[in-house]
């Protein structure tokens, strides 16, 4: 059978995905909205063969460890399950997502993976479709098929069928400029799986989250069709607030903030006030991710590059859906 090979790039939320209804389906308790970056990207090549007894799986040049081919062996499951053939693959996967970035490949890998395989196996799906898939791989990554800006469909039914990601703009429709802040840290302990679920299961904050989600939904929709800036940096910083705020409430309590965390956000805090409009988003890790108009980039880089927490800065800007490589 034929090699197949795809890229996804990795998302940013600006509205979260926090908590989920169903762990195997992976299906989220509210709606999150996106922008898939330019920048940060993985690329996977499948190749079933029947010559194979099991998955095979080489992550970044190296043989994957058993945990991490049973991940990637999940969607495989299903791709196999829809065309009911009981046969196994070579799965190649490079990133180019510098984990020191702050940014998880999960999301652009189970893309990238969802797409190579399905077509690779013989199947012709849509995006939709694809979508559904790779969100059984990581939730976050049922965005990354999309480019631009993007709505995850949380669904109502129980089975899935109607939990998938959509596309709201076009990347080409908003340039905006996203600055992924890397800063002095320690290793994360609480992996977002784990902190989404203990937060669910425990946070006396997490009824709060639910009971304003859709006003935040509904005013990044809002903004982004109306290209207001101001008005989708506003939500999309308290979304983010509200987020962490019910990690405190969880048993037992935790936070994904250090100490250069909340510094970056004073000073952001501190760029507004001076009439710079730039806005922070943090996902599970201390790392922050500025998004300002591409008319500030500079002075927001400028301002971030002196300070001594500082480790790194890449700037990004909303980048393209799934795409298929030549082999
Ligand atoms: C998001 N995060 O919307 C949220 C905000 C982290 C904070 O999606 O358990 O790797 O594989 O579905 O997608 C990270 O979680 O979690 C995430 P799983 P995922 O981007």
């Amino acid at each position: 059978m034929e090699a197949v090979t795809a890229r996804a790039h990795t998302n940013i939320a600006l509205i979260k995905y926090w908590g989920k209804r169903n762990e195997e389906l992976i299906l989220p308790m509210n709606n999150s909205i996106s922008i898939t970056l330019d920048k940060f990207y993985t690329t996977t090549t499948v190749q079933f063969c029947s010559c194979l007894n099991e998955d095979m799986f080489l992550l970044n040049g190296n043989i994957a460890s058993k945990e991490e081919t049973e991940k990637i062996s999940r969607p495989l499951n299903i791709i196999r399950k829809l065309v009911g053939r009981n046969i196994f693959a070579v799965v190649d996967s490079i990133n180019d997502v510098p984990t020191s970035a702050g940014f998880a490949s999960s999301a652009s890998g189970f893309a990238a993976l969802a797409a190579a395989a399905t077509k690779a196996i013989g199947l012709d799906l849509d995006s939709r479709e694809l979508s559904q898939i790779a969100r059984q791989g990581s939730g976050s990554a049922c965005r990354s098929i999309y480019g631009g800006f993007v709505e995850w469909h949380k669904g109502e039914k129980e089975d899935g069928t109607d939990s998938y990601a959509e596309q709201l703009l076009h990347p080409n429709e908003w340039k905006l400029s996203i600055l992924s802040v890397l800063l002095e840290s320690k290793p994360k302990k609480i992996l977002s799986r784990e902190g989404m679920k203990r937060t669910v299961q425990t946070s006396v904050f997490y009824s709060g989250w639910l009971e304003t989600i859709d006003q935040d939904l509904s005013i990044a929709r809002h903004a982004i069709n109306e290209r207001d800036f101001e008005k989708l940096g506003t939500v999309l910083e308290k979304n983010a607030l509200k987020m962490h705020a019910t990690t405190l409430g969880a048993n037992p309590p935790f936070m994904y903030w250090q100490g250069a965390t909340i510094e970056i956000m004073n000073v952001i805090q501190e760029l507004r006030a001076k009439g710079i409009e730039a806005y922070f988003t943090i996902d599970a890790g201390p790392n922050v991710k500025v998004i300002c108009e591409s008319k500030n980039e500079e002075i927001v880089y400028k301002t971030l590059q002196g300070l001594p927490m500082v480790k790194d800065i890449h700037t990004c800007q909303p980048g393209p859906g799934i795409s298929y490589l030549a082999n």
